[in-house]
């Protein structure tokens, strides 16, 4: 028996939640075979309220770990957190290169809970190298209204814009993720496919254990592809399982909440109801 291969390029969450770790339970959760490339380590002093150090690997190590993953013949990938312009390109070359069409761009740009630095020059990157091979991008909506150019963002009619946008500049389908931030009754994400929007909602959960919450859901979409579904179906499914991971998030410590990624397989499924607009 073989499995399809599902690749994440992204950085390392010491703690577990996040990045490669929620990708690889993530891909394990929906029966894909996991690989990664390390773009980045992030770890969480303990002494200085969990603030976040940023180790990028050095770009050579990247290119060796795409230049292994790709040659075992990758099914779909995903990228993470890409720290640095340089490797923003990097990476965004090395997907055009391998001929890859299963793309999905998550484009994180600052962590949960951390202060939004937003370095101009890596939105400019992602612009250029990674949006133009993406099959998917699923930015929140502060990604949105960077990759956009639009700023803030604050309405489902302002995810439409934005995603509009983002299309334009090379990206197949456009998830713009609602989040809290987002002024709505339910949790909505809106799913643009280059003609119709669509809103996907799901009942809100009122917690603040949602670390990772960005990656599984980028994660499972990646795997669901990988597994041949459409990319609306993807999509869905993805929305069920990322809301079961959030609806049973839990405590760490102190300072951090997990997702519990797997918890979609385990317990019932949360109703996603899809509006088209
Ligand atoms: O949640 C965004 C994210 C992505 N990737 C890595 C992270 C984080 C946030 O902590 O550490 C590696």
């Amino acid at each position: 028996m073989s499995l399809k291969k599902t690749l994440t390029i992204a950085g390392s969450d010491t703690s577990g939640g996040a990045g490669i770790q929620a990708d690889l339970k993530t891909f394990q959760e929906h029966g894909t075979y996991g690989m990664n490339a390390l773009t980045v380590i992030v770890t969480m002093d303990p002494n200085n309220n969990w603030s976040h150090g940023v180790h990028p690997i050095p770009v050579d190590t990247l290119k060796s770990q795409m230049e292994t993953a790709f040659s075992t013949g990758i099914d779909a990938l995903k990228t993470g957190m890409l720290p640095t312009a340089e490797i923003i390109q990097t990476a965004g070359e090395a997907i055009a290169a391998s001929g890859i069409k299963d793309v999905v761009i998550d484009p994180v740009m600052a962590c949960k809970g951390e202060a939004e630095v937003m370095f101009p020059e890596n939105v400019d990157a992602m612009i250029k190298y990674l949006l133009p091979h993406a099959k998917v991008v699923t930015p929140n909506l502060v990604e949105a209204g960077e990759l956009s150019r639009l700023g803030r963002i604050n309405t489902v009619e302002e995810m439409q814009a934005a995603a509009e946008k983002i299309h334009a500049s090379g990206a197949q389908f456009v998830v713009v993720k609602g989040g809290k931030q987002l002024k709505h009754e339910k949790a909505a994400d809106l799913l643009f496919d280059g003609e119709k929007h669509y809103l996907l909602t799901a009942p809100k959960t009122d917690t603040n254990y949602n670390h990772g919450a960005g990656c599984t859901f980028a994660a499972a979409i990646t795997a669901n592809i990988a597994n041949g579904q459409s990319v609306k179906d993807a999509v869905l499914n993805a929305k069920i399982f990322v809301s079961g991971a959030i609806e049973h998030g839990w405590k760490l410590n102190e300072y951090v909440g997990p997702v519990m990624h797997g918890a979609a397989n385990k317990f019932p499924k949360t109703e996603v109801e899809v509006l088209e607009l």
